[in-house]
């Protein structure tokens, strides 16, 4: 079944050869190896200029019959999901191919049966247990566009999503467990609701069996599930039919709702999982990451089930019951390939080190890491305690925007380099530019870009094209830009240097810092106000907030403690500055643009080194916020 797994490091370098020489040939020959309905007549026409991307012209296909049907003839019986729950005492459940087909179809006739179709948008914000994995395999059943939004996020950020995507239906549940905490998704469902006039019908799984309200559009899961049979043909896609929406921050107003396509996004996320993890018939491969991520969807579900491959799902968090969960998991289902962020990593590293040794990890072969650019001290850390020195580690580059993991070695077959997520995936051309946009060779830093497309791309934001081709095609034209810097070594492997924009990427996620100075700025005493990111030992980056009030503040700790509150509530915890200081003005350019580049650098205490200020509106009030620095 699967024919593109590249096993030697020559294999890889032949694949990207061939890929680069002759992207369609290469990609038409990974794409043939999938169920199609109908082939395509032509594998990729584009314009970056424009900008559009296609792939598979004309091929018909639906994902979930390559991720479940084509598995039946093959490995009914093989586990598809291993689910972990929250708590130790409840048991951990293994769903067969079969099962999850079985469930799957009854979940997209129950979704049919209250009147979802192809094109329609659902949203779903739930908790971390199967029933969101079946959920999602079910919208893409019936053709119904997916929105995931993360459980974590609050009831502003939920209807922010769900109004941006015009969604019909949510499928959500009474509440969710992680850690020793209950979230009330169904309560935060019902807030977001009041301002959501699109959608007709709830869908509510019963997880927590906690009392909730109930309104006139609520429906229960388990009620809906028994009035319809499993039997749901799939719908037949149009490769470049969008499959799902999936929001990232910007660095201004609203979050960008990423559109991934069916065809493309099947090929690369299948492809990538195969060749980074080198995922082996009957291995349990676990991914940390929550399903309301980009690497949940494509490499927990989709990348996971394509291949056929064993995929464990977790509910809880790495620190309960105790900071040794992840390698209790571990052992227990003997995890072959085991992928986690920097953030978990350096967070378990705090702890001593017999909470890793005293469980069994001798299954692990290949460790993973994603989200951020790990450490060195973090890396070894890893590579000693969890992997035993006997297990490659892939240090995967890439965002929601791009689908899949571009830039990666892959296990065992090319080489590692601590903190170096190495080399571009074949066919990913990879380049990286001066600030004027000439590409610049050899050894070198610079800012990274791409410049052919991919099949996992996204096609475009929801509803808003000018605003994908102004962040991503507009900087330097003919080019994919993502946003981050990069340097290369003489061997051509690349280090991420992070953020060349206003993202900062907190504890892996993704946060930009407009919403967050939006959100201090709705309080009443709050003029303006600037966000960025400082250097933070767990969390990779925290963020620290500069804000101006309109008045003298008597009760500066209520104050601080009110922003931090409306944050939450706009956005999510997560998203809480760590550190916020009232300030009598900020640093502005005289054409009025905040320079955040100075408020980083005192941020992070590097004063000595601040740049030129002289260009400044008001240099005097870099000195001032030094001296107040709480
Ligand atoms: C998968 C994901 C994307 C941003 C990206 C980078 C940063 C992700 C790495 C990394 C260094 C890595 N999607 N990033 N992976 N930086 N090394 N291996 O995280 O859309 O949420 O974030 O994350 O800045 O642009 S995301």
């Amino acid at each position: 079944m699967i024919d593109f797994a590249y096993r030697t490091s020559n294999d890889y370098l032949e694949a990207k050869e061939k890929a680069t020489d002759n992207p369609e040939a290469f990609w038409n020959e990974v794409a043939i190896t999938f169920d199609w309905h109908k082939p395509w007549v032509k594998v990729l026409e584009y314009d970056f200029h424009k900008p559009s991307v296609k792939w598979f012209l004309g091929g018909k296909l639906n994902i979930t019959e390559n991720c479940l049907d084509r598995h039946l003839k093959t490995q009914p019986n093989q586990t598809a999901i291993i689910f972990e729950p929250n708590d130790l005492s409840e048991a951990a459940q293994r769903i067969s191919y079969k099962e999850l087909h079985s469930r799957v179809c009854q979940a997209a006739n129950m979704l049919k049966a209250n009147g979802a179709k192809k094109g329609d948008r659902i949203c779903i914000y739930m908790p971390m247990v199967p029933e969101l994995a079946i959920a999602v395999l079910a919208c893409a059943r019936i053709g119904a566009i997916h929105s995931v939004v993360f459980a974590g996020f609050s009831a502003s950020a939920l209807a922010t999503r769900i109004n941006d995507a015009d969604c019909k239906m949510l499928l959500t549940a009474d509440g969710g467990y992680r850690g020793n905490k209950v979230t009330p998704l169904k309560a935060i469902a019902d807030e977001a609701l009041t301002q959501c006039a699109s959608i007709t019908h709830c869908i509510v799984l019963k997880r927590t069996g906690q009392n909730i309200a109930w309104n006139t559009i609520d429906l229960w899961w388990h009620e809906e599930i028994e009035k319809v049979t499993n039997n749901c043909p799939a719908e037949i896609m149009d490769s470049e039919d969008p499959l799902f929406i999936l929001y990232t921050s910007g660095s201004t107003g609203t979050p960008k709702g990423m559109v991934h396509s069916c065809g493309g996004y099947m090929v690369y996320t299948a492809f990538s999982f195969q060749n980074v993890f080198q995922y082996q018939k009957g291995d349990v491969y676990w991914c940390t990451a929550d399903i309301g991520w980009i690497t949940g969807h494509s490499y927990i579900i989709y990348g996971p089930l394509a291949v056929g491959a064993t995929t464990l799902m977790f509910e809880g968090v790495p620190s309960y019951p105790d900071y040794d969960r992840f390698w209790e998991v571990c052992a227990k289902h003997k995890v072959n390939q085991f992928y986690t962020a920097p953030t978990a990593i350096r967070a378990l590293q705090k702890h001593p080190s017999e909470l890793v040794s005293k469980h069994d990890l001798s299954s692990l072969k290949v460790l993973g890491s994603v989200g951020e650019p790990i450490n060195e001290e973090a890396w070894h850390w890893y590579d000693e305690h969890v992997g035993k020195k006997k297990c490659p580690i892939v240090d995967t580059w890439w965002q929601t925007e791009t689908g899949g993991i571009l830039i990666t070695s892959l296990a065992g077959v090319t080489p590692q380099k601590p903190t170096y997520a190495t080399l571009p995936m074949p066919g990913v051309q990879v380049v990286l530019l001066d600030n004027e946009g000439n590409e610049i060779e050899a050894e070198a830093e610079g800012i990274l870009a791409i410049k052919h497309p991919w099949p996992s791309i996204a096609r475009t934001i929801w509803g808003n094209h000018e605003r994908y081709k102004n962040v991503y095609f507009s900087a330097y034209p003919g080019y994919y830009f993502p946003g981050d810097g990069a340097l290369r070594d003489a061997q051509g492997n690349y280090r991420i240097t992070g953020r060349v924009d206003d993202v900062v990427i907190v504890s892996g996620h993704n946060l930009g810092t407009a919403p967050i100075e939006n959100a201090l700025n709705e309080h009443e005493s709050v003029v303006e106000s600037a966000v960025v990111g400082f250097p933070h030992d767990v969390k990779g980056n925290a963020l620290y907030a500069f804000v101006i009030t309109n008045d003298i503040i008597d009760d500066e700790e209520a104050l601080v403690d009110a922003l931090r509150a409306i944050v939450a509530k706009t956005i999510g915890p997560i998203a809480k500055p760590d550190c916020i200081q009232v300030v009598s003005g900020l640093p502005k350019t005289r054409s009025g643009k905040i320079m955040r580049r100075i408020l980083r650098k005192i941020a992070a205490d590097q004063l000595d080194n601040m740049g030129d200020i002289s260009t400044l509106l008001n240099p005097e009030i870099v000195e001032e916020i030094i001296k107040n620095k709480p």
